[in-house]
């Protein structure tokens, strides 16, 4: 994955826990000859789950809850590092964001031709509730997911539950996450000017 993703880690870490911590966890991942993480080189993907592995042992978390908290990190640190715009253009609701993600990824991967990027699709139910489908060439980023679902709560100031109801490393088909949105004042304010629900 490009080094962006590890540079995200290491600016979670050391944020919540601190520069030594995170000196800890590179030394225990075996990468201290690694100086920094570079945005645009892609790395291998080992290199990525090493480091959530050394960061369960450091911080004695488990391995869901350091990629759900990445998930979640996720979407301010790519705001804050260069792709506001890309995340701006991909839907002003959570409804129409997670429509639009895979048109995100093809817009990341024109500029960024190592991306792999996974697919999703979104059901949208009548009760406010969708179904969101996840593929990826990756196993075992589930997790992150349900992470990234509430850091997209966050973002557009709508609170929602998450649940993963279909898991591909127990046999099913494919990743499959239940979103059920929290209506209140919050999400009001979330909707177009015009209070209209975009599709
Ligand atoms: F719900 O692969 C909301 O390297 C979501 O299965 C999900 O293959 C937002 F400069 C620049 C660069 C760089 C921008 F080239 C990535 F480095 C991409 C920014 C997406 C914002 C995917 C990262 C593939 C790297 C992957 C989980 C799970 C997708 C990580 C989250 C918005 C992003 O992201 C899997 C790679 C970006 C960039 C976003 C991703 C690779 C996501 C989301 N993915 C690199």
């Amino acid at each position: 994955m490009y080094g962006l993703v590890n540079r995200a880690i290491q600016q979670m870490v050391t944020t919540h826990h601190g520069e030594e911590a995170w000196q800890r966890i590179k030394d225990r991942a075996d990468l201290q000859d690694i100086d920094f993480f570079s945005t645009y080189q892609a790395y291998p993907d080992d290199v990525t789950h090493r480091l959530v592995a050394a960061a369960t042992e450091e911080l004695g978390l488990t391995d869901d809850q350091i990629m759900q908290a990445f998930g979640e990190y996720w979407i301010t640190y790519t705001a804050s590092e260069g792709y506001e715009q890309l995340l701006e253009s991909t839907g002003e609701t959570l409804p129409e964001f997670l429509d639009h993600l895979d048109n995100l990824h093809a817009r990341a991967a024109v500029t960024f031709p190592d991306l792999q990027p996974p697919s999703f699709r979104c059901e949208h139910s009548a009760d406010a509730s969708m179904q969101l489908e996840y593929r990826s060439k990756r196993r075992g980023l589930a997790p992150m997911v349900t992470g990234l679902l509430h850091g997209l709560g966050k973002r557009f100031h709508t609170p929602l539950e998450v649940d993963q109801i279909a898991f591909r490393d127990r046999g099913d088909a494919t990743d499959l996450f239940q979103v059920r949105l929290c209506p209140d004042s919050d999400s009001v304010a979330a909707l177009p000017d015009d209070g209209t629900k975009s599709e």
